[in-house]
């Protein structure tokens, strides 16, 4: 790692993928300004900084998990007030689509809250692939462990990514979640990548965890066989009923830092402001862009919980000077920021004072 004298903008950035935990503490612990700028200088080699990724979310299948994920709020076991409901039928997903089309979205990503699909369930969700994608959306799932072969099916469905995160540190995982292993989860990436398909891979800070921690998270992160294309970032969003409401607060410049050291990680990839902007101020957020955080969800619900509306979210962009990207891939396979497409609501901007 160059000392901070040595560090100009414009370095060459080549991704690597032998990170150990103590460098990313190293760069976790760099003066707020130091780390911001390295992080902004290697977002600029890939990315034109005043371009955001937009996805919108829908759950096609929610509540009534049987896994114990500490932080969420549709495991069955937790008393949170949501309430189960089955697989929705294809048109009403179809329908979704094309409102959040309508309204800028250029992928759309399609979550149910299982441990696994079962083998049945997969013609289905490949009806909902199919027909998302014969829209001219870009199609993302997040559906649990998947099999190697089930991975395939929805490949050939017209899947372009898969959303599977880690969530945490290794040495913190066994706090968050029991009923599957760290290992599962790596499996499940193995068949998303062998079938093909993108990755979208990061997890959850604001559990409770130390920067050591949050260190050993990017770390695994950085050292998996390929850096996954996108990484969301999600702090937590604290819900009644499950074990981690209460948590104390993350510093926001934890998270900033999480954010800019995960763009130094993986100088390629999308950084994804996940879940918890709803509880962000406008002007954490400016800084997260600032530090190389270049997607988010947007419309009025993540999976079960809020996020910001739309109305808001246009307003920011606007103040920030930000503009929608439409992502388009090269020859290597990772997303590009191409051409502004659209507004965030598909409207003309209105001027902001
Ligand atoms: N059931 C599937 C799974 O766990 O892989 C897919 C859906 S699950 C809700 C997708 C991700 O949402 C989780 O891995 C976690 O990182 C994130 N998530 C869930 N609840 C959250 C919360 N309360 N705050 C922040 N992120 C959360
Ligand atoms: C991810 O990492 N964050 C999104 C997406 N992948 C599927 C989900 C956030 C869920 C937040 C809690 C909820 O709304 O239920
Ligand atoms: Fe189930 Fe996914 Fe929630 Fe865990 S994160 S309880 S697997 S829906």
């Amino acid at each position: 790692m160059p000392a901070v004298s040595e560090f100009r903008a414009g370095d060459a950035v080549t991704p690597r993928h032998d990170w150990t935990r103590t460098e990313v503490e190293a760069l976790l612990d760099l003066p707020l300004p130091e780390l911001l700028f390295r992080a902004a200088s290697v977002h600029r080699q890939s990315f034109d900084p005043a371009e955001v990724q937009i996805s919108t979310l829908l759950s096609v299948k929610t509540g009534g998990c049987p896994e114990d994920c500490a932080y969420c709020p549709q495991a069955q076991r937790y008393d949170t007030g949501v309430d189960a409901q089955k697989l929705m039928e294809t048109e009403a997903v179809l329908e979704k689509a094309r409102q959040a089309k309508a309204a800028g979205a250029s992928r759309f990503c399609m979550g149910a809250a299982w441990r696994s699909p079962k083998d049945r369930d997969i013609p289905k969700v490949a009806a909902m692939i199919a027909g998302v994608k014969s829209l001219g959306l870009e199609t993302c799932a997040t559906l649990g462990m998947l099999s190697g072969d089930q991975a395939q099916a929805l490949k050939d469905a017209g899947l372009d990514y898969y959303n599977h995160n880690i969530d945490t540190d290794p040495e913190h995982y066994g706090s968050i979640i029991r009923t599957r292993e760290l290992q599962d989860r790596f499996d499940t990436l193995g068949h998303v990548r062998d079938a093909g398909l993108k990755t979208c891979c990061g997890g959850i800070v604001g559990m409770g965890e130390t920067r050591r921690q949050r260190a050993g998270f990017l770390q695994t992160l950085a050292t998996m066989p390929a850096h996954p294309d996108s990484v969301p970032i999600n702090r937590l969003v604290q819900v009644e009923g499950t074990p981690l409401h209460g948590t104390a607060e993350l510093d926001p410049f934890e998270f900033v830092r999480t954010i800019a050291v995960a763009r130094l990680l993986m100088p390629k990839s999308m950084v994804r402001l996940s879940a918890g902007r709803e509880q962000m101020s406008d002007e954490l957020q400016a800084l997260c862009f600032s530090a190389g955080a270049n997607s988010i969800f947007h419309g009025e619900k993540l999976l079960t919980t809020g996020n910001p509306d739309v109305a808001h979210d246009q307003a920011l962009f606007d103040r920030l000077g930000l503009r929608v990207m439409e992502v388009t891939v090269d020859a290597e396979g990772h997303d590009h920021g191409g051409t502004v497409h659209a507004d965030i609501v598909g409207q003309p901007r209105s001027c902001v004072a």
